[in-house]
């Protein structure tokens, strides 16, 4: 069976068929233009993971061996109308990968990019298999922390190629918070330009402009990726008031922080200046996002009064839907209490699960980030030296064993919007420490977004990962070299 990360669910290796020689092979695509696009994307791709150049052509040589990519709606598996659904039958000549949708033919891309292996005489070549897919969950995301240390675009080009590669669709990234503000906002320049120069390590930060903004959710689209972009409000807020001493009752703006608490750093409800920064920078958000969403944080917020969160959460909401997105707050916000219409996103395990269940009744559909099982940022080991361990710690195997269905009794399967996993980056700056503990962690949780739990199985899943972890050495991706893994 083939190293499909994450686990399809449909796979089958019928008897009889021999691997598709990669040696003189050619792509050919459906007329239109994406399907033309995505043959390119996956041109690229494969020569890189093939190592011998696969072109698109609209006329093959006869008996070349061809992979024909088309969007199809017969793809994917019998019944489903998931619009992500794809199918890859490499068994056939020419090869099929066709996909429901855009989306799904650059999922079916991805899968074949995991066929490729080598035949009996040693050259290039794809795996006879029949793949049929599709997800179980459509939001597969992860939140980074580019705030406590900044990590520019290159780096975030290449964590959004990961992600792609392993079927996640959503980048959320969380751009605010005490130790610097990561973004430009054109009604508010002086945020970027004076509070980005501080970071949690001491280094140098840094933000992305407006064009590095745009680049980004291009580069992110191309991919099938969505960026979420998160202002954290109305606690993590020490970089707003470290320039503004307006949003502080005594006037004076605070010093600016580069340590790692959480919680001492608020907005203060009923000053006058505070609406209008909320509605400047909120608005400006959506201007320059492309998807449906904003994250308005909400966590920790832990100096602040219930009644002065509350209405902190209720201007939050209010403010994004005259922008016109669609609100998502970090789990907190839930007890507020929340607007039926707001995504809820979940983090801390130790809390209290009533204001969830209650929030799921109202109607709030829920992210499902388990501190304990989905935030990358916690150790392997209690002496791992990089990352924290208040949420325990998270071996590979902890990342891959659990189920978002069951995480919080109460709230219905089909409330669940999506799962994340969190790299927080207080003690990570470089991108080998950032890819350290993304890796092998995040293909743990792409099999807990996308695979159906009937088809989850961890020692097939651990040997899998082994295959994975070369094209991250080709690749000089940096990865914990997990003791339960034979890499
Ligand atoms: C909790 S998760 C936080 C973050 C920290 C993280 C460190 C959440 C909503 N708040 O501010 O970076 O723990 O693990």
């Amino acid at each position: 069976m083939p190293a499909i990360i994450p686990q399809p669910l449909q796979v089958s290796t019928p008897q009889g068929t021999t691997a598709l020689s990669l040696d003189g092979a050619v792509f050919i695509a459906g007329p239109s233009a994406t399907e033309q696009r995505i043959a390119l994307q996956a041109s690229a791709l494969m020569s890189a993971d093939a190592g011998v150049t696969v072109p698109l052509t609209e006329a093959p040589e006869p008996g070349a061996p061809a992979i024909q990519l088309r969007i199809d709606a017969a793809a994917g598996p019998e019944g489903s109308d998931h619009p992500e659904r794809y199918t890859v039958d490499t068994t056939v000549r020419p090869a099929v990968v066709s996909g429901a949708t855009p989306a799904g033919l650059y999922y079916g891309v991805q899968t074949l990019r995991q066929l490729v292996t080598t035949d009996t005489f040693g050259a290039p070549a794809l795996e006879a298999v029949v793949v049929t897919d599709a997800p179980r969950y459509g939001w597969r995301g992860l939140t980074l922390d580019i705030a406590r240390n900044f990590f520019p675009m290159k780096q975030l080009e290449i964590v959004i190629d990961v992600l792609a590669s392993y079927k996640f669709n959503v980048l959320h990234l969380h751009l605010t918070d005490d130790q610097g503000w990561r973004i430009e906002n054109p009604s508010r320049p002086e945020l970027a330009k004076l509070s980005s120069d501080t970071s949690n390590s001491g280094k140098a930060g840094g933000y992305l402009t407006l064009a590095d903004f745009r680049q980004l959710q291009d580069y992110a689209a191309e991919r099938f990726v969505t960026v979420v972009p998160e202002i954290d409000m109305p606690g993590h807020t020490n970089a707003a008031t470290a320039i503004y001493g307006d949003l502080r009752p005594d006037g004076k703006a605070t010093d600016k922080y580069e340590g790692m608490e959480v919680g001492f750093s608020q907005l203060t409800f009923d000053l006058p200046t505070t609406e209008p920064f909320i509605r400047d920078v909120l608005t400006d958000m959506a201007g320059i996002t492309d998807g449906d969403y904003l994250h308005v944080g909400g966590d920790e917020a832990l100096t602040l009064g219930a009644e002065e969160y509350a209405k902190f959460i209720t201007l939050l909401e209010d403010v994004v839907a005259d922008t016109g997105k669609q609100v998502i707050m970090w789990q907190e916000a839930a007890a507020a209490p929340t607007r039926p219409g707001t995504i809820v996103q979940y983090w801390d395990t130790r809390s209290d699960k009533t204001p969830f269940v209650e929030a799921a009744k109202r109607g709030s559909r829920f992210i499902m980030s388990p501190g304990n099982h989905a935030y990358l940022d916690m150790k392997y080991t209690a002496e791992y030296p990089l990352g924290q361990d208040w949420a325990g710690l998270i071996e590979a195997r902890t990342a891959y064993d659990w189920d978002p269905a069951t995480v919080i009794e109460g709230v219905p399967e089909d409330q669940i919007h999506g799962v994340e996993a969190a790299l927080w980056t207080e003690t990570l700056s470089t991108q080998d420490e950032l890819f350290d503990m993304l890796l092998p962690r995040l293909t743990a949780t792409a099999e807990v977004a996308w695979t159906a739990p009937e088809r989850k199985d961890w020692e097939d899943y651990r040997a899998r990962v082994a295959v994975a972890a070369a094209s991250w050495r080709r690749d000089g991706l940096a990865f914990h070299q997990s003791p339960q893994i034979d890499w």
